[in-house]
């Protein structure tokens, strides 16, 4: 019996910074019922999803910055996406800026959460690598102040079992590092979600611009190959308040094979039948960690990031004597 999953990614089209968060998320609900009428019974919405990517300005007041985050989930304003979902018996990601009291302190995530089909919350994901910088740097186009506005995520990928498959979640410039691909891999991952909301401009290296699509499609089909996994990438695209998102949304398939993508910069849905038995095809045999991979000769990756380690050595050359 196939484990074959309808999976949707719903792209969106720009959330302007003045438009009410209710009528995104009325946009998102039409999104859910597309997906549900393609018979998708998962559903992946951006990073970032119910606001403009706000990180792109500068801002001093915190009450101007927490604006843009939720403390609550599900707040009033997302109830309504909710409680459709569970109409529809469909389980979804989505990304927001989530603020929230841990021990007493006011800590602020760029998070993920993962709804089941009863509309319950069955996980939460907080972004681990947060790109940009945390001062105003006005030589730049635009900011990218995540690491100003987030604290980094203190909890590892996990798994969530649901549908009949194990899923995980990342979001946006986690995609970029292949330690998360595998390290969902070794947890017993099948399915990765990444919501992403990715400027087509990066202000260090305006000439790697033109590049954007082929990192964004290169890093995950590399990922999702090099793991076995299927890959559901899903942007925020489009002109959103003066700065050109990525779109490509795309499902990819263990072998790496895009299977599904858009075409548009704006709320787009795309499905796929994603079978998470084809897993094995890529980590029974190639990818067969347990068979093939050697950890004990990779220590470095499980180091600090230093440079220059003070253990390092080099297996100096010296011909042998010939026996
Ligand atoms: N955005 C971008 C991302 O990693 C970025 C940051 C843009 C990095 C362009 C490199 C090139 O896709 C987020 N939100 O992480």
């Amino acid at each position: 019996m196939s484990r074959e999953i309808i999976i949707a990614a719903a792209q969106m089209g720009p959330n302007l910074r003045e438009a009410p968060r209710e009528a995104t998320v009325v946009r998102m609900i039409a999104l859910l019922n597309k997906a549900a009428a393609r018979g998708a019974q998962f559903v992946v919405f951006p990073e970032l999803a119910l606001t403009t990517f706000f990180p792109r300005w500068f801002m001093e007041k915190q009450s101007e910055i927490d604006a843009f985050f939720e403390t609550e989930m599900p707040s009033p304003l997302v109830e309504p996406l909710f409680r459709r979902a569970k109409e529809l018996g469909v389980a979804f990601t989505f990304g927001y800026a989530e603020k929230t009291l841990i021990n007493g302190r006011i800590r602020r995530f760029n998070t993920s959460l993962m709804v089941g089909v009863a509309g319950d919350i069955l996980s939460r994901y907080r972004k681990i690598h947060l790109p940009g910088h945390t001062e105003h740097e006005p030589w730049r186009a635009f900011q990218h102040l995540e690491k100003r506005y987030f604290e980094p995520g203190e909890e590892c990928y996990s798994t969530t079992t649901l549908l009949g498959s194990k899923f995980s979640m990342a979001i946006c410039n986690d995609r970029r590092w292949p330690e998360t691909y595998r390290e969902m891999a070794l947890r017993g991952a099948e399915i990765a979600t990444i919501g992403y909301n990715t400027p087509l401009h990066y202000a260090q290296t305006p000439e790697h611009d033109h590049l954007q699509s082929f990192h964004n499609h290169l890093c995950m089909q590399a990922g999702a190959y090099q793991n076995g996994l299927w890959v559901i990438g899903v942007g925020k695209a489009g002109y959103e308040d003066g700065s050109w998102l990525l779109g490509q949304s795309c499902i990819i398939a263990p072998t790496g094979e895009i299977v599904a993508m858009t075409s548009t910069v704006g709320d787009e849905v795309i499905t796929a039948a994603c079978d998470p038995d084809r897993c094995a095809e890529i980590r029974d045999n190639i990818f067969n960690f347990s068979r093939h991979r050697r950890p004990e000769m990779y220590p470095f990756l499980s180091m600090k990031n230093e440079t220059n380690p003070t253990h390092s050595y080099t297996v100096s050359y010296s011909k042998e004597p010939s026996g």
